[in-house]
């Protein structure tokens, strides 16, 4: 069975984060960089990390929509399997996203994991998952240890795909992500910041399986 794990390698040390990368990269869906890889090791990081699995750039674009094409083609031409949007900012904003996307899969924030998200963010889900379908999102970024909220959101959209932070130190369960719904679990720190990374991504890979 394809892994289902997604996995977030926050790291701000190139070497540590290719050795890891070099490690898990056959054993995962894809592994998911974010601004402190890409802040510390230049665009480059995307093309060197593709080498040894699918890539998902998690830009949290949220801006203009010229500017977010602009990020948008970029993480393309690196050579990025899927993006991160937002899209509080709306939809000509996130439709820039996915206009720009070529074959890239666009996945829209819609709920987020951290307590500050029940201010602005998580009031606004059903609005902003409608919006994300009509812009042509291929799915949704949203809470793995909020599984009630996964499985609402999947039954507003059953057909696309959800990918669920929030598990491990966030404190979700990859399990109950996927039970109610989810299609990937995202998983950072309980795997990057391991002694044995290898041996928690098999970890989760089979609570994942177990659980599909
Ligand atoms: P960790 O498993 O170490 O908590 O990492 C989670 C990853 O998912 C981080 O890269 C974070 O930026 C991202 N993320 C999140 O935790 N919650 C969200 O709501 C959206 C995210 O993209």
């Amino acid at each position: 069975m394809e892994s289902k794990l997604v996995v977030a390698l926050d790291l701000m040390n190139e070497a540590d984060l290719l050795r890891i990368a070099a490690k898990i990269g056959s054993r995962v869906f894809a592994v998911k960089l974010n601004w402190p890889a890409i802040l510390v090791s230049g665009s480059k990081i995307i093309r060197e990390v593709s080498r040894y699995s699918r890539v998902i750039c998690d830009f949290k674009v949220a801006d203009i929509p010229n500017t977010n094409s602009l990020i948008t083609e970029k993480a393309l031409e690196m050579g990025a399997w899927g993006i991160i949007s937002h899209s509080f900012t709306g939809y000509d904003s996130l439709r820039a996203v996915v206009e720009h996307a070529g074959g890239m899969s666009v996945f829209s924030v819609v709920s987020m994991s951290h307590p500050g998200s029940a201010e602005f963010i998580n009031p606004n889900t059903d609005r902003l998952v409608e919006m994300s379908v009509r812009a042509g999102a291929a799915g949704f970024i949203a809470p793995g240890n909020n599984p009630e909220e996964v499985s609402r959101i999947r039954k507003m959209a059953p057909e696309k795909i959800i990918m669920t932070p929030g598990v491990g130190v966030q404190g979700g369960k990859a399990g109950d992500a996927i039970r109610a719904g989810a299609d990937l679990v995202i998983v950072g720190r309980s795997v990057y910041a391991s002694n044995d990374p290898e041996k928690q991504v098999e970890i989760f890979n089979s609570e994942i399986n177990s659980s599909v």
